[in-house]
């Protein structure tokens, strides 16, 4: 069925003036950038290659910003952190086989964190496809194959009139929730010709709203306002559809507690009497979820870090909201619902009536959270506690915060107070190591008018060091905090634990500072003592930074082995 009528089909003078007499001299790399500018994008991510040159050629025509990273898994790190601030699809420039190939990593970081990514790689000759082993440089026998397994959804095209709708079909799968990583791949011989076809107007691209069932809201809506002891677990997806309003209203009135996962930090504010904040590996605030008679949990799959490891068995009712239908009870059985959050929570909302009354929930959570408390301070770890304290008192509230996989992260997932939605990245959605320091630049790419602040382990750092090449190319306002430990830290503690021993962990480093500087980076070397000054003060300079802080840190003990 067609509903013509509703269309305006007819182009405008305008649009047929442009179409007849396109500029001269374009190809295909201007399809792609033409589609983009329309469809809104600003900024590019990528790194060139020999195939991707008429790509990169037509990106000289256009206002798009690029910024270039030095290793494709860091541009694609890069790419995550700035569609994580702006929500909107970065598009990450790439080249055939080894160039695409170096991104995977990060792009199933995205995957994981539903982060919108834009991937573009070129491909061998339009000839070569479907396996054809012609030995092009770069040629990969099925090169979308190794992405499937990874991104939402993969796109060709083989002709130049395919680009615009591949590229806007992207686009579109990008940001619909949930969010995450595309890829589209043009070959080679596609970009470069020179194309007869018009410039790409007003491309549509319309990501589509996944609102809940009203069946499945009412019965949810219902469970909640009979409860004598909701709780509520909320996760990334309240904080990707900027839910943390509606989620905090839904609270009051319910008095429900609320925990927020690592991924969903910031989705309520820490301080809130009814916060039980992010303690997800203590035991004592497994035991309350688990005590509570209807549990919502909204935007989180329940995975592993987000269950105490998979000890966490709820003995209540639990309404499950999420947009990854994959994601819906894959854990626990529930009430499922396929929803944006924001959305479910809107309809919760309109649907309960009045408030419900429970004049000890705060009493409760305060309870509980003095037991964490109390646990902690009994394992002598006033090293760590005060580093954290020191980087929350250094940092501005609304500045961003990427962290790495290290030891001091792992801190910050449980203790670490956000103040704000989406201010906390990490890579916990996949674990790849080398994450912050990227992130946290395309997060600076994305609004400048913030410091920016990424910590890694010293290991962690070497993933990403030459991307300081970036930071001082583009002057970004990012500072890097490296705690050097001396090699795998977090590695070092599993191994001994595991084996009395260990291998492969310890690690001959560079003098951090004295890189940095020959960067043209500035840079200095910290104790836990200064660091919070320190910190302040490079936070608070323009352009990129560096602190060094050497410190050998512990994880605290965590409840699920005892
Ligand atoms: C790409 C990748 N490779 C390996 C790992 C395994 N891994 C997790 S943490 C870690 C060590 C991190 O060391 P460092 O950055 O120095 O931080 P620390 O543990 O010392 O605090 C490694 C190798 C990983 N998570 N990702």
């Amino acid at each position: 069925m067609t509903h013509d009528h509703d269309l305006v089909l007819k182009p405008t003078a305008r649009q047929t003036e442009a179409a007849l007499a396109p500029p001269a001299g374009r190809t295909g790399g201007d399809l792609v950038i033409e589609t983009l500018h329309g469809l809104g994008a600003t900024t590019v991510f990528g790194l060139p290659g020999q195939h991707a040159l008429a790509l990169f050629d037509a990106l000289r025509r256009s206002s798009l910003q690029y910024v270039g990273l030095r290793v494709e898994n860091n541009a694609g790190f890069a790419a995550d952190g700035y569609g994580r601030i702006t929500g909107e699809a970065a598009p990450l420039f790439l080249s055939t086989g080894p160039g695409a190939l170096t991104s995977l990593a990060a792009l199933q970081e995205a995957a994981a964190a539903s982060a919108p990514v834009l991937a573009i790689s070129s491909q061998i000759p339009a000839r070569g496809l479907g396996g054809r082993r012609q030995g092009h440089l770069h040629e990969l026998r099925d090169q979308q194959a190794s992405f499937r397994d990874v991104v939402k959804s993969v796109h060709t095209a083989r002709t130049q009139s395919q680009i615009p709708s591949a590229i806007a079909a992207a686009w579109e799968s990008a940001l619909t929730v949930p969010h995450g990583p595309v890829w589209v791949e043009i070959p080679a011989d596609v970009l470069a010709a020179e194309t007869l076809l018009p410039e790409v107007n007003a491309p549509d691209a319309l990501p589509e709203e996944l609102a809940p069932r009203p069946e499945l809201t009412a019965v949810a809506a219902h469970l909640l306002a009979g409860a004598e002891r909701p709780a509520i677990i909320a996760g990334g997806g309240v904080v990707r559809s900027d839910a943390a309003g509606k989620l905090k209203v839904l609270a009051e009135q319910l008095n429900a507690p609320v925990v927020t996962t690592f991924g969903g930090k910031g989705a309520f504010p820490w301080t809130h009497p009814l916060s039980l904040q992010s303690w997800l590996e203590d035991r004592h605030v497994t035991d309350f979820l688990e005590d509570a008679d209807v549990l919502l949990v909204v935007g989180s799959g329940l995975g592993e870090l987000s269950s105490n490891y998979y000890t966490f068995k709820p003995r209540g009712r639990v309404v499950h909201i999420d947009a990854d239908a994959g994601k819906l009870e894959a854990n626990l059985p529930a009430l499922g619902i396929h929803a944006d959050a924001r959305l479910a929570l809107t309809a919760l909302l309109e649907t309960l009536e009045g408030p419900r009354e429970d004049a000890t929930a705060a009493d409760r959570v305060r309870t509980v959270l003095d037991l964490v408390r109390d646990r902690i301070a009994s394992q002598g770890l006033d090293l760590e506690q005060g580093v954290l304290a020191s980087i929350r008192e250094a940092l501005p509230a609304a500045a961003p915060s990427f962290w790495d996989m290290t030891i001091l992260s792992y801190w910050a997932w449980s203790a670490f107070d956000p103040r704000r939605p989406n201010t906390m990245h990490s890579a916990q959605g996949a674990g790849g190591l080398g994450y912050a320091y990227p992130a946290a630049l395309g997060a600076a790419v994305a609004d400048p008018t913030k410091p920016v602040l990424a910590v890694s382990g010293d290991g962690g750092a070497l993933y990403s060091i030459a991307e300081l090449a970036t930071a001082k190319q583009h002057d970004l306002p990012v500072t890097w905090l490296i705690v050097d430990d001396g090699g795998y830290g977090v590695l070092r503690e599993y191994l001994t634990e595991a084996y009395g021993t260990t291998t492969g962990t310890e690690l001959a480093r560079p003098d951090f500072v004295a890189l940095a500087e020959s960067f043209g980076v500035p840079a200095l070397r910290t104790t836990p003592e200064s660091l919070a000054g320190d910190l302040a003060k490079s936070l608070a300079a323009p352009g990129p930074s560096v602190v060094v802080l050497p410190a050998v840190l512990s994880l605290f003990a965590a409840t699920h082995l005892a």
